[in-house]
């Protein structure tokens, strides 16, 4: 594998997630494959996870790390091609990604969706940059519009905790009173329709996803019809996709908060999220910390996905 920036780039699904599973049993068996090798993860967006799972895992590789967070201490940066750059920005990315790439041999970036204009974000503008002029693999740490990292660590929880061949699992919209973007649910459904699994989307109206991403995926609008019988609940709350309201909040309904009388209405299905979560929000405290909640082991796969990815990329220098 060269680049990783969406589930294909993965290949057999289920060879990966075998794969994964081999790593955490043994995720020191590896470690001569990074040697002398140097990763670089730039930041443009806050990261707690991310960083550090992805940091953990590259030192089991036992690569070297930098981390740079593009917003504290570095030039500020143009992405724009053609702008006369006579206001705050110091250096365009156009010399930036070159000259990082030469001081490492593999890059994760993490770049959001900036929510200004719907075609810049959709055709991931800043990740595609770092493809096409560092010279180096690049992976992605949450794109514009996926977050295949966290796709894989969910893929790989769900197989370690269903206990039915073919699972039903229902992404389920929840309130939040800030814009996020659609990177988690887009990829989370992408990797779901590559599984044979039950997989549903309950949604307020307005908040209907790319179809690229959510493809023969059904789409419930009612949040509890769409929870009964689940075997994994995975909460996640998104802006806006569809025009007028890109990027907007257009909805804070609580009563789409996920609570325990709505968690009854499953297979006594497990809690999942990709944090950060905004308590009673998002999800009471009540069904986070009951046992069926599962954020913390998923979290902690985080390590394994990038890990088995890093890991691809090594072997293909
Ligand atoms: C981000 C998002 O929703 O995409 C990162 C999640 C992994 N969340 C926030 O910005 C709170
Ligand atoms: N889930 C996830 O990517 O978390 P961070 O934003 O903290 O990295």
């Amino acid at each position: 594998m060269r680049h990783f920036t969406n589930v294909k780039d993965l290949g057999n699904l289920k060879e990966a997630v075998k794969e994964a599973l081999e790593v955490k049993k043994n995720r020191f068996a590896y470690k001569h494959l990074g040697k002398d090798k140097t990763l670089l993860m730039l930041f443009f967006n806050s990261s707690l996870r991310t960083r550090l799972s992805t940091q953990k895992a590259a030192m089991n590789l036992g690569m070297n790390v930098i981390v740079l967070d593009v917003n504290q201490g570095a030039w500020k940066l143009e992405t724009e091609r053609g702008v006369v750059m006579d206001g705050d920005k110091s250096e365009h990315l156009l010399e930036a990604i070159p000259v990082m790439g030469n001081y490492c041999d593999i890059i994760g970036v993490r770049a959001f969706a900036k929510f200004e204009n719907k075609e810049d974000d959709y055709q991931e503008k800043i990740l595609s940059q770092f493809i096409q002029y560092s010279g180096r693999p690049v992976f992605s740490m949450e794109a514009a519009t996926r977050h295949p990292l966290q796709s894989f660590a969910d893929l790989i929880t769900i197989e370690e905790y269903k206990q039915k061949e073919r699972p039903k699992v229902v992404m389920s919209w929840a309130p939040h009173p800030r814009a996020l973007p659609q990177a988690v649910p887009n990829s989370f459904a992408e990797w779901m329709n590559e599984t044979d699994y039950e997989f549903v989307i309950t949604h307020p109206e307005g908040y209907e996803l790319a179809p690229q991403f959510t493809g023969n995926a059904r789409i419930e609008y009612d949040q509890r019809k769409a929870f009964e019988g689940a075997d994994f609940i995975y909460a996640k709350n998104w802006a806006a996709y569809a025009d007028p309201n890109y990027g907007k909040v257009i909805n804070t309904d609580r009563r789409w908060t996920v609570d325990a009388e709505k968690m009854a209405l499953t297979n006594n299905a497990y809690f999942m999220h990709c944090l950060p979560v905004r308590r009673n929000m998002i999800v009471t405290d009540e069904v986070i910390e009951s046992p069926r909640s599962i954020v913390i082991p998923e979290a902690a796969n985080r390590e394994i996905s990038a890990q088995v990815v890093l890991k691809r990329i090594l072997e293909n220098l």
